[in-house]
């Protein structure tokens, strides 16, 4: 623990406050910490980190699937579309709410997010090609946030811990309205299935990707884990998503496109192929797919909406000065 406390704080063992060592021993009894509660700034600056980049995924998130709900083959599976999509930006807001607890704007981390300081998950970097898709998205990249969050709902951070949920409330809805359209498509027409395992093979590694990379190469995950900003290793948690997902692919007739996956007995859990890491850090440098298209969507959108946040202002100032007249 203290190891831990030195590397984060830049600080030697010695050099440690009473404070650094409470702190600890506070996250160690299982304690929340809340706003107005000293923290070391280490803890403060990753939490900003993680949940403003949590956030910006939820945001940029909704582009590969709003890209469909125009083109949705029902009304049913439109007005369900739209409310999941619906749903992501709800999740956007409670999480730019937690971050801003500790003291950064929401136009502070959107600015972040525009100038690319800030990332967002990876997954949204690459198209939705088909309607097949839809359920993909659900079924595996929504699989994946909940088996990243459901944990995340014991985080030590309260504002963060109570988003999470609310939110994964939301986000076991959504795996399963991917999963049905899974379902329907992979025991529809041929050309149907064909379509579920074309999603399935161009999601599948994207998917993996998702937890971050392997123990190994993860920066951040042994201190947070220690702070219990996150609960769990990115590979422990990718071991629970393949152990997870691969019985349900082969529920829908599917199959994982993987030549590597095999049930292992002794560890009781598959053993899978890694995904490429060069592609994946690729993507994050932004040179991924779609990485182009969706920052410019996302900065459109701000830019678009200046002449509402000043006319925001203006009625807000309007209304202060109004009430300073009646005085
Ligand atoms: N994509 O040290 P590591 C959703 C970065 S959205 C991009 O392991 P950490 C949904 C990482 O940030 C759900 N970047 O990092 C929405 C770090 O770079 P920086 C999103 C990634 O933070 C709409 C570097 O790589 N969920 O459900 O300990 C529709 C080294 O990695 C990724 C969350 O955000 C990635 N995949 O662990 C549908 C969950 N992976 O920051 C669905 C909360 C790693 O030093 N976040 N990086 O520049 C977490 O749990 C953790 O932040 C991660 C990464 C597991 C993602």
């Amino acid at each position: 623990m203290y190891a831990q406390l030195v590397k984060s704080e830049g600080k030697s063992q010695a050099e440690l406050t009473p404070e650094d060592i409470a702190f600890q021993e506070r996250i160690d009894r299982g304690e929340k910490i809340e706003p107005k509660e000293w923290m070391p700034e280490g803890y403060r600056k990753t939490l900003i980190r993680q949940i403003g980049q949590h956030a910006h995924s939820e945001i940029v998130g909704q582009l590969p699937e709003g890209n469909w709900i125009t083109r949705a083959p029902t009304l049913e599976r439109k007005q369900i579309l739209l409310a999941k999509v619906q749903d992501e930006a709800g999740h956007g807001l409670y999480l730019y709410c937690a971050a801003e607890t500790l003291g950064v704007s929401r136009d502070q981390l959107l600015e972040k997010l525009h100038s690319g300081e800030m990332k967002y998950s990876s997954i949204f970097n690459y198209p939705t090609l088909t309607w097949a898709d839809m359920g993909a998205v659900g079924w595996l990249v929504d699989g994946a946030a909940i088996m990243n969050q459901v944990p995340l709902q014991r985080t030590s951070y309260g504002p963060y811990s109570r988003a999470m949920i609310r939110i994964c409330k939301e986000e076991s809805f959504h795996q399963r309205q991917g999963y049905a359209i899974m379902m329907k498509m992979a025991t529809g027409t041929p050309e149907q299935k064909r379509m579920a395992q074309d999603a399935l093979n161009r999601l599948w590694y994207p998917s993996l990707m998702m937890f971050g990379p392997s123990d190994k190469d993860s920066v951040h995950s042994v201190q947070s884990m220690a702070w219990k900003i996150k609960m769990n290793s990115n590979d422990e948690l990718r071991q629970k998503f393949v152990d997870q997902t691969v019985p349900q692919a082969e529920y829908l007739g599917l199959t994982v496109p993987d030549p590597n996956l095999k049930w292992n007995e002794e560890k009781g859990g598959y053993d899978f192929s890694e995904p490429d890491w060069d592609e994946f850090y690729q993507v994050l440098k932004g040179n991924g797919p779609c990485n182009k298209e969706r920052l410019g969507a996302r900065v459109k959108a701000w830019e678009d909406g200046a002449w509402y946040r000043d006319a925001m202002v203006a009625h807000a100032k309007k209304k202060a000065a109004r009430a300073v007249a009646a005085e």
